[in-house]
């Protein structure tokens, strides 16, 4: 009887271990331990055991039946645990690999000069305003004197737009929105975005940044205009920087001047960068015309002020040695993480 329960113990082990999932399991289970097993045939058997034998058979085809139930409730912990490490070795973390470099932003080029640009008129208590990019012709170019046969008018430069506007050229129709709704003192910047329909190459863009800005009071001098422009170069282009003003021409100027200051890389001596003359040119300026005083409203023999433009794009060009202009609105990583 004891060789019958331990080859069947025997048997019963191997067939657990070699069960692989849960249904097998529970085949094993009702093989070994079910009504019609082996091991109930035994526990009937036990009827024709000698009496006094019968106690110590039953309690071993006990032990029997106890062994083989927890031996499948073990084989069941096991099949858990693995279908649970299976399931977390695919959604392990592997702390040891190297992280990823998460990359910085930077503030593009010309921000970075419109923001000084900004700072520094701010500080002289300038303050900025905005304006439409699809402008009127009257503020684009009547209001500040620019008469209808104007070259700056011709198609080739002008995008104007079907319903009879356009887009501005310039950001002064800003300022004449902008003096149309205050009485002086006035002291106003106008960044943004201006555009031009030229050919597209090195030097020129369709698109382009300018600031621009005005003062008007009743006494408001040209030399004053001088003053703020050697502060402007001296603190945009560092101290001892030295302005030069050449008389020009603008329509709504007079009179007119363009500004250069000296080359901030040789110091006057001559360098590529300033084409050997020493100087570069920066920025347009005058006394504001009296005629585009009037347009605004403002009377001429009461009111002066003197404005001025530069282009950011030329600036930044200049500040940072670079040499094509459409490289600012390419958008490359390589150029723009430079900055
Ligand atoms: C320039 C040069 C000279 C200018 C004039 C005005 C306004 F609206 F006040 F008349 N705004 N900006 C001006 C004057 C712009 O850019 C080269």
């Amino acid at each position: 009887m004891q060789a019958k329960i331990s080859a069947l113990k025997q048997n019963a082990f191997n067939d657990i271990a070699s069960a692989q999932d849960s249904n097998a399991l529970e085949d094993c289970r009702i093989k070994w331990l079910g009504k019609k097993s082996e091991t109930s045939q035994l526990l009937k058997g036990l009827k024709d055991v000698a009496p006094d034998q019968r106690p110590a058979v039953g309690a071993l085809i006990n032990d029997l039946k106890n062994e083989i139930e927890s031996t499948i409730n073990a084989r069941r912990t096991e099949m858990e645990f693995e279908v649970i490490s299976r399931q977390l070795e695919g959604e392990a973390i592997d702390v040891t690999l190297p992280g990823k470099r998460q990359g910085l932003g930077r503030v593009h080029p010309l921000t970075q000069t419109l923001d000084a640009v900004i700072n520094i008129f701010h500080s002289l208590g300038f303050s900025v305003a905005e304006g439409p990019e699809i402008e009127s012709e009257y503020y684009n170019f009547d209001a500040l004197n620019i008469p209808t046969y104007h070259p700056a008018r011709d198609m080739q430069d002008t995008f104007f737009l079907e319903n009879g506007k356009l887009l501005r050229t310039h950001t002064s129709p800003v300022q004449i929105r902008v003096m149309e709704n205050r009485t002086p003192p006035v002291r106003v910047i106008a960044p943004g975005r201006v555009y031009r329909n030229e050919a597209i190459n090195a030097r020129s863009y369709c698109l382009f940044h300018q600031v621009e800005g005005f003062y008007v009071d009743q006494k408001v001098t040209f030399a004053e205009l001088k003053g703020v422009l050697g502060f402007f170069a001296q603190e945009l282009f560092g101290k001892g920087t030295k302005i030069k003003l050449r008389p020009s021409y603008f329509p709504f100027t007079e009179p007119s001047l363009e500004c250069d200051i000296s080359c901030f890389l040789c110091h006057g001596s001559g360098c590529r960068v300033c084409k050997y003359s020493g100087w570069l040119e920066i920025l347009g300026a005058g006394m504001i015309h009296p005629e585009v005083l009037k347009s605004a409203h403002y009377d001429p023999e009461k009111y002066q002020g003197y404005a001025f433009g530069m282009g950011i794009e030329r600036i930044t060009m200049l500040l940072y040695g670079i040499n094509d202009i459409r490289l600012f609105f390419e958008n490359d990583i390589r150029f723009l993480s430079q900055f």
